[in-house]
Protein backbone atom coordinates (compact mmCIF):
# COMPACT_ATOMS: atom_id res chain seq x y z
CA UNK A 1 0.00 0.00 0.00
CA UNK A 2 1.53 3.17 -0.78
CA UNK A 3 2.11 5.57 1.80
CA UNK A 4 4.82 8.68 2.32
CA UNK A 5 7.21 8.81 5.57
CA UNK A 6 6.08 11.39 8.40
CA UNK A 7 6.11 11.75 11.96
CA UNK A 8 2.76 12.79 13.88
CA UNK A 9 4.30 14.55 17.45
CA UNK A 10 1.60 14.20 19.74
CA UNK A 11 1.99 16.87 22.42
CA UNK A 12 0.06 17.88 25.54
CA UNK A 13 -0.53 17.10 29.05
CA UNK A 14 -0.75 14.09 31.33
CA UNK A 15 -3.79 12.73 30.82
CA UNK A 16 -4.40 15.03 27.83
CA UNK A 17 -5.38 11.62 25.52
CA UNK A 18 -1.72 11.28 23.74
CA UNK A 19 -1.18 7.82 24.01
CA UNK A 20 -4.79 6.57 23.38
CA UNK A 21 -5.18 8.54 20.51
CA UNK A 22 -1.72 7.32 19.15
CA UNK A 23 -2.08 3.92 19.76
CA UNK A 24 -5.98 4.00 18.16
CA UNK A 25 -4.38 6.18 15.51
CA UNK A 26 -1.52 3.10 15.11
CA UNK A 27 -4.11 0.67 15.04
CA UNK A 28 -6.40 2.10 12.63
CA UNK A 29 -3.14 2.20 9.74
CA UNK A 30 -2.16 -1.00 10.60
CA UNK A 31 -5.65 -2.57 9.97
CA UNK A 32 -5.72 -0.43 6.64
CA UNK A 33 -2.00 -2.09 5.83
CA UNK A 34 0.17 0.56 5.80
CA UNK A 35 3.18 0.53 7.85
CA UNK A 36 3.77 2.42 10.98
CA UNK A 37 6.04 3.22 14.23
CA UNK A 38 4.55 4.10 17.51
CA UNK A 39 6.83 5.53 20.14
CA UNK A 40 5.74 6.35 23.68
CA UNK A 41 6.30 6.53 27.64
CA UNK A 42 5.94 2.84 27.30
CA UNK A 43 8.51 1.61 25.66
CA UNK A 44 10.98 4.46 26.01
CA UNK A 45 10.84 5.48 29.38
CA UNK A 46 11.65 2.30 30.67
CA UNK A 47 14.43 1.99 28.23
CA UNK A 48 16.04 4.00 26.19
CA UNK A 49 15.56 7.10 28.45
CA UNK A 50 15.56 5.06 31.69
CA UNK A 51 18.77 7.10 33.11
CA UNK A 52 16.52 10.62 32.27
CA UNK A 53 13.94 12.00 35.06
CA UNK A 54 11.77 15.04 34.39
CA UNK A 55 13.94 17.94 35.54
CA UNK A 56 14.12 20.31 32.31
CA UNK A 57 17.46 19.12 31.32
CA UNK A 58 16.23 15.69 31.61
CA UNK A 59 13.28 16.15 29.73
CA UNK A 60 15.42 18.09 26.72
CA UNK A 61 17.46 15.33 26.56
CA UNK A 62 14.47 12.92 26.55
CA UNK A 63 12.91 14.73 23.60
CA UNK A 64 16.45 14.83 21.86
CA UNK A 65 16.32 11.13 21.90
CA UNK A 66 12.96 10.31 20.86
CA UNK A 67 13.63 12.73 18.23
CA UNK A 68 16.30 11.04 16.94
CA UNK A 69 15.10 7.33 16.89
CA UNK A 70 11.70 8.82 15.46
CA UNK A 71 13.63 10.13 12.35
CA UNK A 72 15.69 6.92 11.88
CA UNK A 73 12.71 5.46 11.40
CA UNK A 74 10.85 8.19 9.42
CA UNK A 75 14.04 7.78 6.95
CA UNK A 76 12.65 4.38 6.47
CA UNK A 77 9.80 5.00 5.10
CA UNK A 78 7.59 4.64 8.17
CA UNK A 79 3.91 6.32 9.69
CA UNK A 80 5.66 7.32 12.90
CA UNK A 81 3.57 8.43 15.56
CA UNK A 82 4.95 9.69 19.39
CA UNK A 83 3.38 10.76 22.48
CA UNK A 84 4.82 12.44 24.89
CA UNK A 85 4.47 15.45 26.75
CA UNK A 86 7.40 17.30 25.07
CA UNK A 87 6.30 20.69 26.93
CA UNK A 88 8.88 22.99 25.06
CA UNK A 89 8.29 24.50 22.45
CA UNK A 90 12.03 24.84 21.23
CA UNK A 91 12.70 20.91 22.01
CA UNK A 92 9.76 20.53 19.26
CA UNK A 93 10.80 22.84 17.04
CA UNK A 94 14.28 21.30 16.98
CA UNK A 95 12.31 17.44 16.48
CA UNK A 96 10.75 19.55 13.46
CA UNK A 97 13.55 20.53 11.99
CA UNK A 98 15.20 17.24 11.85
CA UNK A 99 12.61 15.89 9.28
CA UNK A 100 12.29 16.90 5.66
CA UNK A 101 9.74 19.71 5.20
CA UNK A 102 6.49 19.02 5.62
CA UNK A 103 6.95 15.42 7.39
CA UNK A 104 6.35 16.83 11.23
CA UNK A 105 2.87 16.91 12.14
CA UNK A 106 2.53 18.58 15.38
CA UNK A 107 -0.66 17.53 16.60
CA UNK A 108 -1.53 19.61 19.76
CA UNK A 109 -3.73 17.51 22.27
CA UNK A 110 -5.54 20.62 24.26
CA UNK A 111 -7.44 18.60 26.33
CA UNK A 112 -8.14 21.14 29.66
CA UNK A 113 -6.03 20.88 32.48
CA UNK A 114 -9.30 20.39 34.65
CA UNK A 115 -10.54 17.55 32.69
CA UNK A 116 -6.55 15.29 33.04
CA UNK A 117 -6.67 16.38 36.34
CA UNK A 118 -10.14 14.77 37.04
CA UNK A 119 -9.09 11.90 35.11
CA UNK A 120 -5.89 11.31 36.98
CA UNK A 121 -5.64 7.50 35.69
CA UNK A 122 -2.48 7.10 38.16
CA UNK A 123 -3.35 9.35 40.84
CA UNK A 124 -0.13 11.77 40.01
CA UNK A 125 -1.81 14.82 40.07
CA UNK A 126 -2.77 14.32 43.78
CA UNK A 127 0.33 13.68 44.44
CA UNK A 128 1.68 17.02 42.87
CA UNK A 129 -0.80 18.78 43.84
CA UNK A 130 0.38 17.30 47.51
CA UNK A 131 3.51 18.08 46.60
CA UNK A 132 4.59 14.41 46.87
CA UNK A 133 5.72 14.87 42.83
CA UNK A 134 7.32 17.42 42.55
CA UNK A 135 8.12 19.12 38.69
CA UNK A 136 4.96 17.70 37.51
CA UNK A 137 3.46 19.39 34.00
CA UNK A 138 0.78 22.16 34.30
CA UNK A 139 1.21 21.94 37.98
CA UNK A 140 5.15 23.26 39.17
CA UNK A 141 6.90 22.87 35.78
CA UNK A 142 5.30 24.46 32.11
CA UNK A 143 4.01 23.04 29.42
CA UNK A 144 4.69 25.80 26.63
CA UNK A 145 1.74 26.02 24.18
CA UNK A 146 1.99 25.19 20.56
CA UNK A 147 1.42 28.01 18.68
CA UNK A 148 0.95 26.94 15.30
CA UNK A 149 0.05 22.90 15.22
CA UNK A 150 -0.61 21.46 11.84
CA UNK A 151 -3.70 19.36 14.40
CA UNK A 152 -5.76 19.99 17.55
CA UNK A 153 -7.50 17.88 19.37
CA UNK A 154 -9.29 18.47 22.86
CA UNK A 155 -10.58 15.28 23.88
CA UNK A 156 -12.71 16.34 26.79
CA UNK A 157 -15.35 17.21 23.56
CA UNK A 158 -14.28 14.41 21.22
CA UNK A 159 -14.60 10.49 21.15
CA UNK A 160 -11.57 8.55 20.11
CA UNK A 161 -13.43 7.79 16.71
CA UNK A 162 -13.67 11.10 16.08
CA UNK A 163 -10.12 11.73 16.97
CA UNK A 164 -9.25 8.95 14.45
CA UNK A 165 -10.99 10.18 11.82
CA UNK A 166 -9.98 14.08 11.79
CA UNK A 167 -6.26 12.38 12.04
CA UNK A 168 -6.76 9.84 8.80
CA UNK A 169 -9.05 12.66 7.19
CA UNK A 170 -5.53 14.98 7.29
CA UNK A 171 -3.26 12.11 6.13
CA UNK A 172 -5.43 11.62 3.21
CA UNK A 173 -6.04 15.34 1.81
CA UNK A 174 -1.98 15.79 2.47
CA UNK A 175 -1.59 12.93 0.68
CA UNK A 176 0.60 10.95 2.90
CA UNK A 177 -1.66 7.76 2.63
C1 LIG B 1 5.09 14.99 34.02
C2 LIG B 1 5.38 12.83 34.78
C3 LIG B 1 6.14 13.32 35.82
C4 LIG B 1 6.36 14.72 35.94
C5 LIG B 1 6.05 11.16 36.02
N1 LIG B 1 5.82 15.53 35.00
O1 LIG B 1 0.39 10.27 32.34
P1 LIG B 1 1.64 9.51 32.33
O2 LIG B 1 2.48 9.72 33.64
O3 LIG B 1 1.62 8.09 31.96
O4 LIG B 1 2.59 10.29 31.40
C6 LIG B 1 3.47 11.15 32.08
C7 LIG B 1 4.86 10.73 31.71
C8 LIG B 1 5.55 11.91 31.02
O5 LIG B 1 6.71 11.50 30.38
P2 LIG B 1 7.19 12.18 29.02
O6 LIG B 1 8.42 11.43 28.59
O7 LIG B 1 6.07 12.27 28.08
O8 LIG B 1 7.57 13.67 29.53
S1 LIG B 1 8.46 14.77 28.79
O9 LIG B 1 8.03 14.83 27.37
O10 LIG B 1 8.18 16.02 29.51
O11 LIG B 1 9.88 14.38 28.88
C9 LIG B 1 3.32 10.85 33.57
C10 LIG B 1 4.71 10.48 34.04
O12 LIG B 1 5.55 10.36 32.88
N2 LIG B 1 5.33 11.49 34.91
N3 LIG B 1 6.57 12.26 36.59
N4 LIG B 1 7.07 15.25 36.93
N5 LIG B 1 4.84 13.67 33.87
Amino acid sequence: KKQKPCLLWFTGLSGSGKSTIANALDTALFERGYHTFLLDGDNVRHGLCKDLGFSEPDRVENIRRIGEVCKLFSDAGMIVMSAFISPFASDRRLVRNLLPAGEFIEVFMDTPLATCEERDPKGLYEKAREGVIKEFTGIDSPYEVPARAELRLDTSVMSVDACVEQLLAYLVERGLI
